[in-house]
């Protein structure tokens, strides 16, 4: 039979063959799951199950208790969830199968299952068939993407917003804006056509359509920084003189004792990185070598990747060390916005338990940087953050500083979560092409054209949202998406 890749193989994207694949890592683990799907699986695991009649007569939602076997020999005993089409994951026939964790049982199940019929899955293809079966539509696909490598409870909040269809809906609505706009356009023509009416001479049909859906497209559009950043995450780079205590505050912040903290200065050399969550917002965070003059070779090489990561950071967390008195610490905060003009930075003050900062410092930097006249955008905003890398102290005002800097800088405050917003950069992409082509509708019209010309861009834009859904979708568009899942996805 010819799949839907039009290819003449069981194999591929797109058949009913029946697949089998472990839904679980295989690695050491109480239980391990394998998943299979398709057409005959009920009667293919029935001919390698200690229990084939209670199998073959289960109903849809039961769990049927047995071993699996091969030939005389019991591979491993299993729970199997069985499963009736329509009402399942991939709206097929399909079993889930608890087998016993670790990389053997797994392993020698799917072996007793590729004897007995089954071809491995390949990468999403269990999503991909419940997209071809019209469980869920491409939005929704690519939030299960989403859901499995989530690295912050915001972001998976907000993958499992779009798994239950809030995008999926937001699309299919302004779809029909635009959907309105043409009947109107095409009313208008046929009419013309009949009456003798000139088209040209009628203001746009469904105007007002086209402006509501440029609108919501535009939300959409803003809000997909806010998810890139909560999705992604972003680098926050410590940064200061050597023993201004960065390495400390590193630690505190990851909670674990990774670097290296000593009196000597320019202890680190190497940058040190981790992942930690602020405010839902995953930061990856990295603890840099000490900025100061030196002879030492090793050392300027540290700089010197120090230098590179400041260069990709979307924060700059600046460790200055307060016991070193005052006019020390704004001196060098101040030469090191000068060096990193335009950069995002957030000054911190710390050893505040030795040296706390001198009262109202905020404004003392206000006072004397925006007078300075070179960080108004950035430093004065975050202002000093005062804290005790020994104690901890100061540390939550340090976070939310942290969260406030970097959805600013991602051009979002507090986007809500609940609300429609885009996952993908797919759908970005395809967003923007349906501004473009809604912006050319309306210009067009300002510019007098006819609604038949016009009516092209908005079929344009039609067709990017059906993009979006997958109402409208090449093959290898889909393949190239599904390929992204894991196995047994
Ligand atoms: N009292 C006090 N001591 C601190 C604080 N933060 C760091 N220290 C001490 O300052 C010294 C230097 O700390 P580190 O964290 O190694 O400093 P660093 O900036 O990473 O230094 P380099 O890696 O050499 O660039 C250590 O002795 C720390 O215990 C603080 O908030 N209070
Ligand atoms: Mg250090």
């Amino acid at each position: 039979m010819t799949n839907l890749f039009g290819v003449q193989d069981g194999g591929f994207y797109g058949d009913e063959g029946p697949i089998a694949a472990c839904a679980t890592a295989l690695a050491e683990s109480a239980l391990a799951l394998v998943r299979v799907s398709g057409r005959g699986c009920v009667d293919l695991i029935s001919g390698c199950f200690s229990r084939p009649e209670a199998l073959r007569g289960a109903a849809g939602n039961s769990v049927v208790y047995g071993w699996i076997v091969d030939g005389g020999r019991r591979i491993d005993e299993v729970l199997i969830n069985v499963y009736r089409a329509p009402k399942s994951y991939t709206g097929e026939d399909g079993m889930d199968i608890s087998c016993h964790g670790g990389l053997a049982a797994g392993r020698a199940v799917l072996q007793t299952l590729y004897k007995h019929g089954f071809r491995p899955a390949l990468r999403g293809e269990f999503s991909f068939r419940s997209f071809l079966n019209g469980k869920i539509d491409l939005t929704r696909a690519e939030a299960v993407l989403e859901m499995v490598s989530a690295k912050s409870d915001k972001g998976l909040g907000r993958a499992v917003s779009r798994l239950s269809g809030v995008l999926e809906q937001e699309i299919r609505q302004i779809n029909k804006l635009f959907l309105d706009s043409l009947t109107e356009i095409e009313l208008l023509l046929d009419y013309s056509e009949l009456d003798g009416v000139s088209a040209d001479d009628e203001a746009l049909p469904g105007r007002a359509a086209v402006e509501a859906a440029l609108s919501r497209l535009l939300r959409l559009e803003r809000s997909y920084r806010a998810e890139k950043l909560y999705r992604d995450g972003a680098l926050a780079v410590i940064a200061g003189k050597p023993n201004a205590g960065k390495s400390s505050l590193f630690n505190l912040l990851l909670r674990e004792e990774r670097s290296i903290i000593s009196e000597i200065p320019g202890t680190t050399r190497d940058w040190i990185e981790g992942w930690i969550s602020i405010e839902g917002i995953p930061v990856r965070l990295a603890d840099t070598a000490g900025l100061r003059e030196s002879e030492d070779a090793l050392e300027r090489l540290g700089m010197e990747r120090s230098f590179g990561l400041l260069d990709e950071a979307d924060l700059v967390i600046l460790v200055l060390d307060g016991a070193s008195g005052g006019d020390e610490v704004m001196a060098a905060a101040e030469d090191f916005m000068k060096a990193r003009k335009g950069a995002s930075v957030l000054p911190v003050w710390n050893k505040a338990d030795l040296a706390p900062p001198p009262h109202g410092v905020e404004h003392f930097c206000a006072a004397n940087f925006c007078a300075a006249n070179f960080c108004a955008a950035n430093f004065c905003a975050a202002n000093f953050c005062a804290i005790s890398a020994k104690t901890g102290d100061g540390l939550n005002l340090l976070y939310e500083r942290i969260a406030r800097i970097l959805e600013k800088t991602a051009g979002t405050a507090a986007p809500d979560p609940a609300g429609p917003a885009l996952g993908s950069g797919r759908q970005k992409t395809l967003i923007d092409t349906a501004i473009s082509c809604a912006e050319n509708a309306l210009a067009m019209h300002d510019e007098g054209l006819p609604a038949d010309l016009i009516a092209p861009s908005l079929r344009e834009a039609v067709n990017c949202l059906g993009e979006i859904t997958g109402e409208v979708s090449s093959h290898d568009i889909l393949e190239s998406m599904f390929n992204r899942f894991c196995v047994g996805k």
